[in-house]
């Protein structure tokens, strides 16, 4: 079932400042907030972006975006309804020694959402990257790896119980081979794939309420890759595993081609009782030429292919929230992963909307009617 939004239109334009500070009228703020992605969307459907921090950016010259960069925050606060961790509720930054957990960013940006009225998509906790070394390089016996996984799940979908609404539980567990992981992933290898089912049922008892996913990229189109993830659900869900949704991620390239098939691999994952959700939405454009950014034409294909991805997930039933993977290329990390290759955000570096955020507002304010 859909939740109810947590939000106004009254904090929509708040930025980060609580709707009781508020220096100006509701009407005023009323109309101003027509004007952002998140009161565009149609009740109960959730825009979101993830929250910079930690990972690639560690290496960059900027500081912390998320608790040095206000005008980020702002735009952060003003233009999304839900919000994901970049990297703070990953292993290597949450878990960071063995025994020893380290919440402050993690708990920073779950504090920010409450504060604007936003949910928190939480990521992720069973995964075969950003796991820390003394994991990874650790001596661990399998009974202790179980109970230091057990833990890992227990204690961090505990403390945000109530407050994380939907948790990436698996995270690319299949690979290119459009098989399971079992030898990349730490866990698999380690404990097995019946791993999988216990993740899911620790991190349900930790919160009842939160909705459990599975999410990959790759996986838009009806395709090997998605076949084998509708094979994998119907397993856990005979198995009676706790299993809610299934989001693709839809790092998208206009190189590579538009998926076309993505409403309907939703609604397949719909139909099996599963909520869906495009989870880290970016569409990268070739940039051969360092600093000259991306053409007119195409921003105009970036655009059509935001659009497209936004108009198949709202109209799939299963389909509730689509979130952007950096709202700005200021913090993208595509240029990073994909030399000649970038601009994949819907503002640019210096936060103006591009062609893809007015067709994105436009979409949603055509649906909501
Ligand atoms: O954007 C994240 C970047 O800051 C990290 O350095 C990187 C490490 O692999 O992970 C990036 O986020 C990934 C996400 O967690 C899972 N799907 C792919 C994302 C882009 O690589």
């Amino acid at each position: 079932m859909p939740r109810p939004r947590l939000t106004t239109s009254l904090t929509a334009t708040a930025a980060a400042v609580p709707l009781a500070l508020l220096p100006i009228s509701p009407v005023a703020v009323q109309e101003a907030a027509q004007d952002t992605l998140r009161d565009a969307a149609p009740e109960g459907f959730h825009i979101g972006s993830s929250v910079a921090g930690g990972g690639h950016h560690d290496a960059e010259p900027y500081p912390d975006p998320f608790t040095h960069d206000e005008e980020y925050t702002d735009v952060l606060a003003r233009e999304f309804a839900s919000l994901t961790p970049e990297n703070r509720m990953k292993w290597s930054e949450i878990h960071p020694a063995e025994g020893s957990y380290d919440f402050d960013a993690a708990d920073r940006i779950v504090e920010f959402a409450e504060a604007n009225g936003q949910e928190v998509r939480g990521h992720a906790l069973l995964w075969h990257d950003q796991n820390p070394d003394w994991l990874e390089e650790g001596d661990h016996t399998e009974g202790e790896l179980r109970e230091i996984l057990r833990d890992h799940v227990t204690t961090v979908v505990g403390r945000y119980e109530g407050r994380v609404h939907q948790w990436d539980v698996g995270n690319e567990l299949i690979g290119d081979d459009n098989e399971l992981r079992t030898e990349e992933n730490f866990w698999l290898r380690e404990l097995g794939p019946e791993i999988i089912g216990d993740v899911f049922r620790w991190a349900h008892e930790a919160d009842p309420a939160a909705e459990l996913f599975l999410n990959d990229y790759n996986v838009e189109d009806v395709n090997d890759k998605s076949d084998a993830y509708l094979a994998l659900v119907e397993d856990l869900l005979a198995d009676g595993v706790p299993v809610h949704g299934f989001s693709a991620q839809a790092h998208l390239s206009t190189a590579a081609g538009y998926p076309g098939s993505l409403e309907e691999n939703l609604d397949r994952f719909g139909d099996l009782g599963l909520r869906t959700a495009l989870s880290e939405v970016d569409v990268r454009v070739e940039t051969p030429h360092e600093g000259a950014g991306a053409t007119e034409e195409q921003l105009a294909e970036q655009s059509d292919f935001y659009t497209r991805a936004l108009q198949a997930c709202l109209d799939a039933e299963s389909c509730t929230s689509f979130t952007v993977w950096s709202f700005t290329d200021r913090y993208s990390w595509i240029p990073i992963a994909f030399p000649g290759e970038g601009a994949g955000s819907i503002m640019d570096d210096d936060l103006n909307p591009k062609p893809a955020y007015d067709a994105l507002r436009e979409t949603l304010q055509a649906h909501t009617g």
